[in-house]
């Protein structure tokens, strides 16, 4: 293996939900030269990422990443490039194409120039036979074409690990709620448009029923259990490596509604359920992330209610 062309990291899919709240811890940790960010569109007005180095990056050019990774000493790529389940669903071929694809680019790409590679997975891995409380082991059978480019990505990542020794790993990321970017097309985006329809418009149409109830996380906690497992020691770390279930939330769209409208006042809520609704009934309510907290030691700190208090204090500007 050679040397990685330096100790510097590049993000793909940076100016999505996650990216751009990922890129501002990585440039808070490593500084903002250090920290590339790459999307295959422009940057414009995205302040955590226009903050430091910006490049445009289609992830399936494999000779383009190893370009940039060769020229610019980068060692580590966040993997982020992906299209969600909503839209994902709608457009099967071209999903798989980008998220199988773009991680075989990258996986490419990292074989060749020694690279560590972190590659999210999803809680959409489950399908309708797994229990309501997934287990790290419980069957990986998803409904879903998203679901099926996730458990590809597990096993590409387990691939390139076992047989090229390219240190990957990965999260079954729940649905993440955040303030800073849009979420990026997925089922779980209710859990972040509702608060900014709450403040806004005082009232929201939610595409979900309310007893639909789904393992959830602040964003806080989720790039702090990225950094977490991407600071591990290799020696700590077993076969779940490339697909954690990590201990989160678990709550229902009636209860976000009810934490929310104890905070702002006069809000209200219908539910008018869409095809959406398929995708979150396929998924489990909450997992299991026992093995996270034993392999390398992680656990989340915001509750529903710190998360909702968050949320509303995030978007406010207060
Ligand atoms: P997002 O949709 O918000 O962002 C994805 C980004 O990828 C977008 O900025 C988009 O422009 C970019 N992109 C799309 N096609 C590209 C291409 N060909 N080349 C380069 N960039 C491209 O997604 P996210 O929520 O930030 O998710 C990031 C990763 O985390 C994905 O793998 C997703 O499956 C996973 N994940 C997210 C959640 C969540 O709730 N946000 C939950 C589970 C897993
Ligand atoms: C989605 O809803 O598609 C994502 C996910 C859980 O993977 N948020």
């Amino acid at each position: 293996m050679p040397d990685p062309p330096g100790d510097k990291v590049l993000v793909t899919g940076a100016l999505g939900q996650i990216g751009t709240d990922l890129v501002q811890a990585l440039r808070e940790r490593h500084g903002s030269d250090a920290v590339i960010a790459s999307d295959i569109r422009e940057s414009a007005g995205n302040s955590s990422v226009e903050g430091g180095p910006f490049v445009i990056l289609d992830v399936l050019d494999t000779d383009g990443i190893s370009s940039i990774c060769q020229s610019e000493g980068v060692g580590t790529i966040y993997h982020l490039a992906a299209l969600l389940s909503a839209v994902g669903e709608r457009d099967p071929d071209l999903c798989r194409r980008i998220n199988v694809g773009g991680t075989i680019s990258v996986l490419e790409a990292a074989k060749e120039c020694n690279l560590r590679v972190y590659s999210p997975s999803s809680i959409a891995v489950f399908g309708p036979d797994s229990p309501k409380h997934a287990t790290q082991d419980s069957p990986l059978n998803p409904t879903t074409v998203y679901g099926e480019t996730k458990v590809t990505g597990e096993a590409l990542a387990r691939e390139y690990l076992e047989r090229f020794n390219v240190d990957t790993r990965g999260i079954r990321y729940p649905g993440l709620i955040s303030y800073k970017a849009p979420a990026g097309g997925g089922t779980t985006d209710y859990a972040v448009e509702i608060f900014h329809a709450a403040l806004n418009e005082g009232h929201y149409q939610c595409f979900v029923r309310p007893d639909t109830r789904l393992p959830m996380l602040y964003i806080d906690d989720a790039i702090n259990a990225t950094l977490s497992l991407m600071d591990s020691s290799e020696d700590d770390l077993g076969e779940s490596r490339v697909g954690y279930n990590i201990p989160c939330l678990s709550f229902s769209a009636g209860e976000l509604v009810d934490a929310i409208s104890d905070r702002v006042q006069g809000f209200t809520c219908d539910f008018v359920p869409d095809v959406r609704q398929e995708y979150a009934d396929s998924w489990p309510d909450s997992i299991d992330g026992s093995l996270a907290e034993e392999e390398w030691d992680w656990t989340p700190k915001y509750d529903l209610a710190s998360l909702v208090d968050e949320m509303l204090r995030g978007i406010s500007g207060r």
